[in-house]
C-alpha cells in the first residue's frame, strides 16, 4: 500500500490529496510562502496522530505539523513530498482543575478564551489571529501577543502537554504534579520547538482570573522618543495589561482600510495602554499629553479603539504581500532602531529604484517592532523579487543586531529566519540545538528545514525558502 492508502486506513483521520483541497495547507495566508506538493492528514484523536506519524516514519516521509496556519515565518509550510499533519480536528476542551484545563491542540485561542470567560477566567494569550490560531500552534511557537507583560508568553501559560514522538510513541505530561522538580523539563523543551521535535496533541493551559473591566487608552505622542519616555510612567500604573505601539502612519493606514477616521493625530507614534479597571490611570496619563492627544474607551467600546492597532496586519494584507520582519531591541534603543530600520529600507529601495512603504507597529513593553514592508505605488506590478526581499531583510536585521537586538522577537524562526539563527545565537548554541534535534528526532523527519538549516543546504523547488514570490 502507498502512503496515502496507509493514511486512509487510519481510524478517525481524513486525508486530502487533491491539489485544490490541499492548497490552503501548503501556503501561508500572507501569500508569500508556498510549499508542497503534499498530502494532508487530518486526524481527530491523539491515537490517530500517533498512527499517522508512525506510518510516515515507516515510509521515511517528512511530517509538518500544522495548527491554524497563521504563522508568519513559514514554519508550517511543507517541503515537497511531505505530509502536512493538521491538528485542527483535535478540538475538545476538558475540565478546569488545579487552575488549568487540558485543551486539544486544535482548539482555537478564541474558543479557549470564551471557555475561560464563561468561568470568570482568562487564558491570558491575546492574538489578533485568535479566531484561527490554535492552542497547539501557540504552544509549538511559544506565541506572545498583546498581554505578554501581564501573563507571559505561551511558555508561561503551559502547565503540561501530550505529544507524539517522531516514531509514533506518546509522551504524556498533561497533568504533571503541580509542583514537580524531577529531571529535564521535556514540556518546556517542546514549547517553542516549532514542530521539529514532537507533535503536540494536547496542552494543559493555565487560566487566571479575568480582568474585571478593561479600560484602553490611546496616546498620540508627537514622536517615538516621547512615546518611549512615557513607558516607565505607564508601567508603574496598577492593572496594566498591555502596552503596544503603532507608527502614526500605520494607524492612518488602518483608519483608511476600515473607513473609520482616527480619533487622534497620526503625525507621530501612538501608544495603546490597556488596564484592568483603573480609571485612575486616565488621570495620571492626563499629565503626559494634551487632551486632544488622548482617547479613552471602556469595556463596551474598547475594540473600537484597539482596532487601530489590532487590525494592522489585516490592513497591510489588504494592500499587498509584505516582507515581514519581527525584531526586538532593548527599550533604550527603540527610537534609534526605528530610525535605523526606516533608513536601511530607504537605502536598499533607492538603490533598486523601488519605492517601499514601511508599516511599523508592535509591542512596546518588550521593545518589539513589527516591520512590514509593502511595495509602494511605483513598484513593479508583480511586486519584487525574492533577492530584493532578502536584501531588505539583511539591511534591517544587521541594524538590529548592531543595536543588541533580536532578529525574531515573537514570531519564531520557521524557514524564513533560519539563515539568521547562527548570527543571533552563535555557532556553539546552534550546534547544541542540532544535538537536541537529533536526540528527539534521529531520522530528521519532523518539520525538516524549520528552525535549523538543512544539513546540506539545498534549494529545491519544493523548499518554500527558495520559490517564494
Ligand atoms: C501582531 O502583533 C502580530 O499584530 C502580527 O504579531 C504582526 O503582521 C505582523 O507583522
Ligand atoms: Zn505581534
Amino acid at each position: 500500500m502507498d502512503l496515502s492508502g496507509a493514511l486512509r486506513a487510519i481510524a478517525d483521520c481524513s486525508v486530502l490529496t487533491d491539489a485544490d483541497a490541499v492548497a490552503g495547507y501548503v501556503a501561508d495566508w500572507t501569500g508569500r510562502w508556498r510549499g508542497g506538493p503534499a498530502i494532508v492528514a487530518r486526524p481527530r484523536t491523539a491515537e490517530a496522530v500517533s498512527a499517522v506519524v508512525w506510518a510516515c516514519a515507516a515510509a521515511g516521509v517528512p511530517v509538518v505539523p500544522q495548527g491554524g496556519n497563521t504563522g508568519l515565518v513559514a514554519g508550517a509550510v511543507p517541503p515537497a513530498g511531505a505530509v502536512v499533519l493538521s491538528l485542527r480536528g483535535l478540538d475538545a476542551i476538558g475540565e478546569v482543575s488545579d487552575g488549568a484545563v487540558v485543551a486539544g491542540a486544535g482548539v482555537t485561542l478564541a474558543a479557549l478564551e470564551s471557555f475561560a470567560a464563561a468561568r470568570g477566567l482568562t487564558c491570558g494569550l491575546s492574538l489578533a489571529s485568535g479566531e484561527s490560531a490554535t492552542v497547539g500552534g501557540a504552544a509549538a511557537t511559544n506565541a506572545g501577543g498583546a498581554e505578554v507583560l501581564r501573563y507571559g508568553s505561551a511558555r508561561a501559560r503551559i502547565a503540561g502537554l501530550r505529544a507524539v514522538l517522531p516514531d509514533g510513541a506518546v509522551l504524556d505530561r498533561r497533568r504533571p504534579p503541580v509542583k514537580d522538580n524531577t529531571g529535564y523539563d521535556l514540556v518546556g523543551q517542546l514549547v517553542g520547538s516549532e514542530g521539529t521535535l514532537a507533535v503536540i496533541t494536547d496542552v494543559t493551559w493555565r487560566l487566571d482570573p479575568a480582568p474585571r473591566a478593561r479600560t484602553v487608552l490611546a496616546l498620540a505622542f508627537p514622536s517615538p522618543e516621547e512615546a518611549v519616555a512615557a513607558v516607565p510612567v505607564l508601567r508603574g500604573l496598577p492593572g496594566l495589561l498591555a502596552l503596544e505601539w503603532s507608527d502614526g502612519a500605520a494607524v492612518a493606514r488602518v483608519a483608511a482600510h476600515l473607513d473609520a477616521p482616527a480619533p487622534l493625530p497620526t503625525d507621530g507614534c501612538w501608544v495603546f495602554a490597556e488596564f484592568d479597571g483603573a480609571p485612575e490611570a486616565a488621570g495620571v496619563v492626563a499629565g503626559l499629553l494634551p487632551d486632544d492627544r488622548i482617547a479613552v474607551a471602556g469595556p463596551e467600546d474598547r475594540t473600537r479603539l484597539w482596532r487601530y492597532r489590532s487590525r494592522t496586519t489585516e490592513a497591510v494584507g489588504a494592500a499587498g504581500v509584505p516582507v515581514k520582519l519581527d525584531v526586538g531591541v532593548p527599550l533604550a534603543a527603540f527610537a534609534a532602531a526605528r530610525e535605523a530600520v526606516v533608513r536601511a529600507v530607504r537605502e536598499v529601495a533607492d538603490s533598486a529604484g523601488i519605492a517601499m512603504e514601511p508599516v511599523l507597529f508592535g509591542h512596546l513593553a518588550e521593545g518589539n517592532l513589527h516591520v512590514n514592508l509593502l511595495p509602494g505605488p511605483s513598484a513593479p506590478e508583480r511586486g519584487f523579487s525574492e533577492e530584493f526581499a532578502e536584501r531588505l531583510e539583511a539591511a534591517v536585521l544587521e541594524q538590529v543586531l548592531a543595536l543588541g537586538g533580536t532578529v525574531s522577537a515573537e514570531h519564531g524562526v520557521g524557514r524564513a529566519k533560519r539563515a539568521w539563527l547562527e548570527r543571533q545565537r552563535g555557532p556553539e548554541q546552534v550546534a547544541l540545538m542540532r544535538r537536541v534535534k537529533d536526540a528527539w528526532d534521529p531520522a530528521g523527519l519532523l518539520n525538516p528545514g524549520a528552525v535549523l538549516e538543512p544539513e546540506v543546504r539545498r534549494r529545491t523547488s519544493g523548499d518554500p525558502g527558495a520559490d517564494a514570490r
